[in-house]
Formats: structure tokens, C-alpha cells, sequence
């Protein structure tokens, strides 16, 4: 494992200066509040046509007939695009790199799986021209029943996934025999991704190969994709995405919108770009899955945990298979002699599900930390006392110890900020006036997970620095740790670091997914810049036109953008002064991610296919996971059942914070989804024709500022090198695991009712 170099270490956490560590504000800040940020759409392109899809309004059954010609007569309109004159695709790898499902990819159905299926798409001069003429398109269905989600009698149990079973002891029978048992079910409702940007593109094709502006989390997967779709070769096709305006899981891959974009482009010769509508949104791609789920805890007297039985189903696509792992917190939370955990998907009329922060984690961690709660009245222990009895010493369902879990401090430091001992037990026992107040906490976590990923690091002639990766920034603040890494090791100001990231012509980057890129991609700069250095040094100590010719290596320093001796005396020059004398216009070095003991196995990336080499975080000697604790005030009106989350305290074990004030914000973003989802967000499904009917943002509500209260976040992690090359474990995803339990169990002890099923409404409490 890399240790951390600190030789080169310059400025610490409390000096506000670019070393790694400090509280630098997003160095493209200022581009995205001055409109300088380019957004994939934005790009001006000469010559666009545009495109505007049509989506079925059927769930199930096929087109009967579709009549184009009003639309073809329509002013401006350039093309006309239906399954029938699509041109053919091949099928894509999966995510996983596995080879494609079939040897054909159609973007246009004709066999109708779900409402909201892109079956025609009209092209033209203007976008209004295109709307226009899209609304002229007269499909025929041939509908068919169609099972519309979790709860319709024809779905059934649907399917078991033996890969997502957990059991030890015998949990059954322990569960049966314990003196204190709960048992509930816990249920989350389809949620969708909204990023602030809808999801579009710009597609051009020319002697060069094919171009695509498209917000991406995962350039080279998405490049990937579309080099498969239209049989061209990886290097041929340029995917680029400098800002992204949110994406929480959605923008990682290639969908339906952006192959019919590229095949309209190609069939007109002509750049095309396509803007996918908010309500389009809700179906062009998947939010997380409708869950359910059955806990059965059994404690003995003392509230220590005998048993776990947890029995859970997603719903997924009636054509491909999404998984949210319910299991994935159950079976590593609380320490238990008995556990016995199980799922199953159930098919339904829906586009396939995707990945929504923090996907699986989420509501796994809404029915156990729900359920614990329960557990604990039932116990009559403290809600977080019982969480310290059954405390995890190791992470059972693996067998290794966790290479760092700091949850006991997370609970203390949380616990202390929001001052819990003044709580008192009993629900309903506290108010203020007509405000019933309860106070709820609950615990989350999420995995350290690694793939390999490169970075180049240029020392240029004019002493600045140069990162390059073909990673991303949706608004996580990529840009500004890589310049805090190579400022670092290279010995410059942060001022001196320019980040170049977003093309698919830069190094090979995994994907911005899984709360990695940060702990890899900055691995992977710190060896490069450190490596840069070296040679810059070498250089410095060989080169017969240098100052420092014949000074030993570990007598230079760089420092602050400048090179010296200041042991053996002798020049003090600027970087771009030496480069000079040297007459180099440039020193670089590309490293990468994992240690430099990685196996054959690891550099399958090569390939692109880097998702396939994600290494489990149990992969190793030790378990590898980011911890949380949250503390909720809830004030509900006692005669309207309205709910507020009026404070929240939360304390988070991420290891080492490379930047702490974007890590705060990062936690803070992700408590404030998870406000929305325990209280707001819900896809409302027409049971007649499987529609989402609340299909925008006047509907599908997500928290504004008024729902928002003051947020305390409390670091108490430690550098982890097990973890990472530079100590950090996951952020992104983690804030918003145990948000929503914390929020239910904070309404339970506010109003002594139980609200299992989210969002937790007004009606739900009446
Ligand atoms: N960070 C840090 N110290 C660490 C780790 C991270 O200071 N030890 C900070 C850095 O500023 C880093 C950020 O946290 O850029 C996120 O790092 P990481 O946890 O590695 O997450 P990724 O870079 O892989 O980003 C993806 C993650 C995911 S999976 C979702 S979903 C999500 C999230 O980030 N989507 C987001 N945060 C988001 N934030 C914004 N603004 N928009 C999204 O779409
Ligand atoms: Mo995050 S849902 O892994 O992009």
C-alpha cells in the first residue's frame, strides 16, 4: 500500500492555503456563478438540427400502426424516425463489461414494455419546429395488461436472488425462542434522480469519428457504449463533459435518447442535438426501485441482538434486472449469533431502474435502523444505547475486521453537539405548544469501494502544473482536490495547477460512481506528481546545464513554485527558471490508482471496461466502510400532522477529508435528499396505464431551502491507508444513509405512530 508521502507537504488543514487538507472553495466556481461553464447542450455547434422524442403512452402491449406523414409535411422537419426506418445497432456490453444481451439494440420500441418508451422521434430545423411536428404523430396501440408496481396482485413475488443471500446460525429459531421481538414491514417508493440539469445532447459526426457533448459520470464507459452501439473503434469516438449539473447515479450511462441523437446525426450529416424534457426525464431512464421489506428482530432482555430474518424485494424492469440491495447495511451493522437475509425483484411495466444515491444502502439502512428503533421501545432501552449494546466489533458476514470504524465517536460527538441526554423517553413526552417535538437517531454507512483509473502530471516551462484525467466533476469538487493533490506534491501554489478533466481523450478514468473517484483519482495524482517531481529533480542534479548539477537528490526542495538547496546553499530558482536552463518545455509523468503491486487482473481497465474490475470492500484483509450517525428534531403540528425537521446534528467517520469544507457539503447534499426523501419524494403511478403521473418538479417534490434547517456536521474520521492511497474513505453517498429512519424515528417519538411506508405525509399521521 502507498504510504503518504510528507516530504512535500506544504500548509496544513488550518492555513486556508491549496495544500491538501484545507477548506478551498471549488476552484470552478467562479465559471458555473459567471455562466463561463459550458454545459453539454450549451455547446455552440454550428449547423444543429434538433431532435424531439415521442414516448408510448401504453405500458404494455405494441404498436398496431404509427402514421408519420403529418409530421413529415410539417415545417422544417428534416427527419422522421421510427423502429422502421431506425438504422440497425449492435448490442453494448453491460456496465459490468459483460458482452452484450443481444446482438442488436433497438432505441425505438415497438414491443411496448413500459408508458413513457421513446417509439418515434422527430428531427428538424428548429426545436419548436420539432415539437411541433411531434405532436402530429399518430401511433395506434395494441395495449395489453400490464403490471403496474410493487403492490399489483399480478406481480407476485416475483424472482429470488440467490447472490443476495445472507445467512449464519439459525435465525429462525432463535428469532422464535427471543423474549423481545419485533417484527414489521418497511417500504420506500419509487424515487427519482432530478438532477438540476435534465439529462441531453449534442451529437456530431465528421471525418474524425463521432463527438458527443453529453453530461457524463463516466466518460469512458459511456464512450465506451456508443463505440459498441455504432461499431467504432473506442479512439473514435470523443465524449466530452467538462460540467455536469448533477447526475446522483443517472448519468453514467449511454441511454435510448442518446443512440437515437447519434443515429439521427449520422443519418442527416448534420450535428444533432437533443434535449430530453423534465417529464421525459421520469422515464427516458430509472430512478431507484419501489422497495419493501420484512424485519424480524429478536433481542434478549438485556436488548442484546439473537436474531436478524430480513426478507426484501426491488421492482425492476419486465426486461433486465436492477438490484437494490436491501441486505447491504442488514448484515453489517449490529453484531449478531443469527442472521438470515434474502431478496427478490419483481418485474413490472417500468423502464429499468437505476442507481439513485446511495443506491441499496438507502433503504436498506430506512427498514433496520427503523427497526431498531422499534426494537428498543419494545426493550425500553434508549434508541441509541441499544445501538451501543449491538455494536459491530468486526464485520461478521465477511469475517475481517474493519480497517477503521469510528461509529462509537460518531454517536458520541453526535450525541454531545445535539445534546440527547436531554431527551426524554417516552413518545409524545415532548412540546412546544401545539408542536409535538421528537427527537430520532439513526446510523449509515457506505462501502470503500477501488478501481483502477490514471492521471498525467505535467510540470510545464512556465512552472505551472498540468492534471489530466479523464474523470469528472458533477459538482463534487474533483477539480479542486486534484489541484490541492498536485500542489502538494509538487511543491507549487494551487494558483500555479490547472485540472483538466471531462473528455474521453484524456487518461482512463473509472466511473464518479460508488463514492470512489475521489479516494482513487487523487492516489493516482499524488503518484504522478509526485513522480513528476522526481524527474524534474533528477533532471535538476544530472542535467550538465543546471544550476544544481552535482548536489545530491535529497538536498532539493521545491517549495512554493521554486527549487533550492537550502543545506548545501547555492541558487533558489523558480521552477520556470530552471525549466529554462534545462531547455524542457515539460517533465510529466501517468500513474494509476491501485498500488503499484496490482494484478494482471486490475489492468483489464485497459479494455475500458473498468467497472468490471471494482474490488468489493471486503477485498482484502479488512473490511473497508464510511460510517455515520444522525440526530433529528422533528416538530409536528399537533392538529394539521405537518412535519418539520427543525435541527439536525451528524457525525461522519470518512476517514481523512482531502478538502473538509466540499466534504461538509457533500454530507450536507446528501442529508438534505434524504429530508426530501423521508418527507416529500414519491413517483405516483397511474394504476390504469402505468404512467408517473406527478412527472415534474410542480409535483414530484423535492426539499427547497424554507424545508431545510440548520445542518451540523461533525467529522471524527482519521486517515485510513488501508482504505486509500491518502487515507480518505467515501463521502458522497454516505449523508444520505440513515436520514430518512433517523427523521421516521424522530415522528414516532414526537407522535407514538409508526410510519413505515415513505414519504412520512400528513395523511400517514392523521
Ligand atoms: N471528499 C473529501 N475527502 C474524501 C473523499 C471525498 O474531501 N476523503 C470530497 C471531495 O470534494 C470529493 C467529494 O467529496 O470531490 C466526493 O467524493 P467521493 O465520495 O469519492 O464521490 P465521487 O467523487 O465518486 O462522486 C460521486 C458521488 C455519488 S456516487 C453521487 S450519487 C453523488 C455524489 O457524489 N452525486 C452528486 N455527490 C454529488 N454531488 C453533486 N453536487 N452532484 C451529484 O450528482
Ligand atoms: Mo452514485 S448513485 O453511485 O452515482
Amino acid at each position: 500500500m502507498t504510504s503518504l508521502d510528507t516530504s512535500a507537504k506544504r500548509g496544513d488543514a488550518s492555513d486556508g492555503g491549496g495544500a491538501l487538507g484545507a477548506r478551498l472553495s471549488r476552484l470552478d466556481g467562479p465559471a458555473k456563478i459567471t455562466g463561463r461553464a459550458t454545459y453539454a447542450i450549451e455547446h455552440p455547434v454550428e449547423g444543429l438540427a434538433y431532435a424531439v422524442t415521442v414516448q408510448s403512452t401504453i405500458a404494455a402491449g405494441r404498436i398496431g400502426s404509427i402514421d408519420v406523414t403529418a409530421a413529415e409535411d410539417s415545417p422544417g422537419v428534416l427527419l422522421v424516425l421510427t423502429h422502421d426506418n431506425a438504422l440497425p445497432l449492435h448490442g453494448a456490453s453491460s456496465w459490468l463489461g459483460a458482452p452484450a444481451a443481444a446482438p442488436h439494440y433497438h432505441p425505438l420500441a415497438r414491443d411496448i414494455t413500459f408508458n413513457g418508451q421513446h417509439v418515434a422521434a422527430v428531427i428538424a430545423e428548429t426545436f419548436e419546429q420539432a415539437t411541433a411536428a411531434a405532436a402530429l404523430i399518430d401511433v395506434a396501440y395494441e395495449e395489453a395488461p400490464a403490471v403496474t408496481g410493487l403492490d399489483d396482485p399480478r406481480a407476485g413475488d416475483g424472482m429470488p436472488l440467490p447472490p443476495m443471500t445472507a445467512e449464519w446460525g439459525d435465525a429462525a429459531a432463535a428469532f422464535a425462542a427471543a423474549p423481545i421481538r419485533i417484527e414489521a414491514e418497511y417500504r420506500t417508493p419509487r424515487e427519482y434522480n432530478v438532477p438540476i440539469e435534465p439529462h441531453g445532447l449534442i451529437a456530431r459526426w465528421d471525418e474524425n469519428g463521432l463527438t458527443v457533448w453529453e453530461p457524463s459520470q463516466w466518460i469512458d464507459g459511456m464512450a465506451r457504449t456508443y463505440a459498441e452501439w455504432f461499431g467504432l473503434p473506442f479512439d473514435k469516438v470523443r465524449l466530452v463533459s467538462p460540467y455536469i449539473g448533477g447526475g446522483f447515479g443517472s448519468k453514467a450511462l449511454a441511454y435510448a435518447h442518446g443512440a437515437i441523437a447519434v443515429m439521427a446525426a449520422k443519418m442527416l450529416g448534420r450535428p444533432v442535438r437533443l434535449a430530453v424534457t423534465r417529464p421525459q426525464t421520469f422515464t427516458a431512464y430509472g430512478g431507484r426501485p419501489a422497495t419493501r421489506q420484512t424485519l424480524s428482530l429478536g433481542a434478549d432482555r438485556t436488548g442484546k441482538l439473537v436474531a436478524i430474518i430480513q426478507r426484501g424485494a426491488n421492482e425492476t424492469a419486465v426486461d433486465g434486472v436492477s438490484v437494490e440491495p436491501l441486505g447491504a447495511v442488514t448484515t453489517i451493522m449490529y453484531a449478531t449469533p443469527n442472521l438470515s437475509s434474502r431478496q427478490n425483484v419483481v418485474p413490472v411495466n417500468t423502464v429499468l431502474p437505476g442507481p439513485l444515491r446511495a443506491p441499496g444502502e438507502n433503504p436498506s439502512a430506512f427498514g433496520l435502523e427503523s427497526a431498531i428503533d422499534e426494537l428498543s421501545y419494545a426493550a425500553g432501552i434508549d434508541p441509541l444505547e441499544i445501538r451501543l449494546i449491538n455494536y459491530a466489533e468486526r464485520d461478521q458476514q465477511a469475517g475481517k475486521p474493519w480497517s477503521t470504524r469510528r461509529l462509537r465517536e460518531a454517536y458520541a460527538a453526535g450525541a454531545e453537539a445535539f445534546g440527547w441526554s436531554k431527551r426524554t423517553a417516552a413518545p409524545r413526552s415532548m412540546r412546544d405548544g401545539r408542536q409535538l417535538i421528537g427527537w430520532g437517531v439513526a446510523a449509515g454507512t457506505y462501502p470503500v469501494r477501488r478501481t483502477a483509473g490514471e492521471a498525467l502530471v505535467r510540470i510545464l516551462a512556465d512552472g505551472t502544473v498540468e492534471v489530466l484525467s479523464s474523470g469528472t466533476d458533477m459538482g463534487t469538487g474533483t477539480y479542486t482536490i486534484l489541484a490541492q493533490t498536485a500542489a502538494d506534491a509538487v511543491g507549487v501554489p494551487v494558483e500555479q495547477v490547472r485540472v483538466r478533466l471531462g473528455s474521453s481523450e484524456l487518461p482512463r478514468a473509472p466511473v464518479s460512481g460508488g463514492s470512489q473517484f475521489a479516494n482513487l483519482i487523487t492516489g493516482a495524482v499524488h503518484k504522478a506528481a509526485l513522480a513528476a517531481r522526481d524527474d524534474l529533480i533528477g533532471l535538476a542534479i544530472n542535467d550538465a546545464a543546471s544550476p544544481f548539477r552535482a548536489l545530491q537528490a535529497n538536498t532539493l526542495i521545491i517549495a512554493n513554485g521554486r527549487i533550492a538547496s537550502p543545506r548545501q546553499g547555492g541558487p533558489d530558482l523558480a521552477i520556470a527558471d530552471l525549466m529554462a536552463r534545462l531547455g524542457r518545455d515539460k517533465v510529466e509523468a501517468l500513474r494509476d490508482t491501485l498500488a503499484e503491486n496490482h494484478t494482471a487482473e486490475d489492468r483489464r481497465y485497459d479494455n475500458f471496461t473498468t467497472v468490471a474490475t471494482m474490488r468489493a470492500p471486503t477485498d482484502g484483509e479488512f473490511s473497508m466502510h464510511s460510517w455515520c450517525a444522525h440526530f433529528v428534531e422533528v416538530r409536528v403540528d399537533e392538529d394539521f400532522g405537518t412535519v418539520r425537521v427543525s435541527r439536525m446534528v451528524s457525525a461522519f467517520d470518512s476517514g481523512r477529508l482531502y478538502n473538509p469544507k466540499l466534504a461538509e457539503s457533500q454530507w450536507k447534499g446528501g442529508i438534505i435528499m434524504g429530508i426530501g426523501q423521508a418527507l416529500l419524494e414519491e413517483g405516483l403511478v397511474d394504476a390504469r396505464h402505468g404512467r408517473v403521473i406527478n412527472n415534474n418538479l410542480g409535483d414530484y417534490l423535492v426539499p427547497t431551502n424554507a424545508d431545510i434547517p440548520d445542518i451540523q456536521v461533525i467529522s471524527v474520521g482519521l486517515p485510513d491507508l488501508h482504505a486509500s492511497a491518502l487515507g480518505g474513505k467515501a463521502v458522497g453517498e454516505l449523508g444520505i444513509v440513515g436520514v430518512a429512519p433517523a427523521i421516521a424515528n424522530a415522528v414516532f417519538h414526537a407522535t407514538g405512530k409508526r410510519v413505515r411506508d415513505l414519504p412520512i405525509t400528513f395523511e400517514k399521521l392523521m
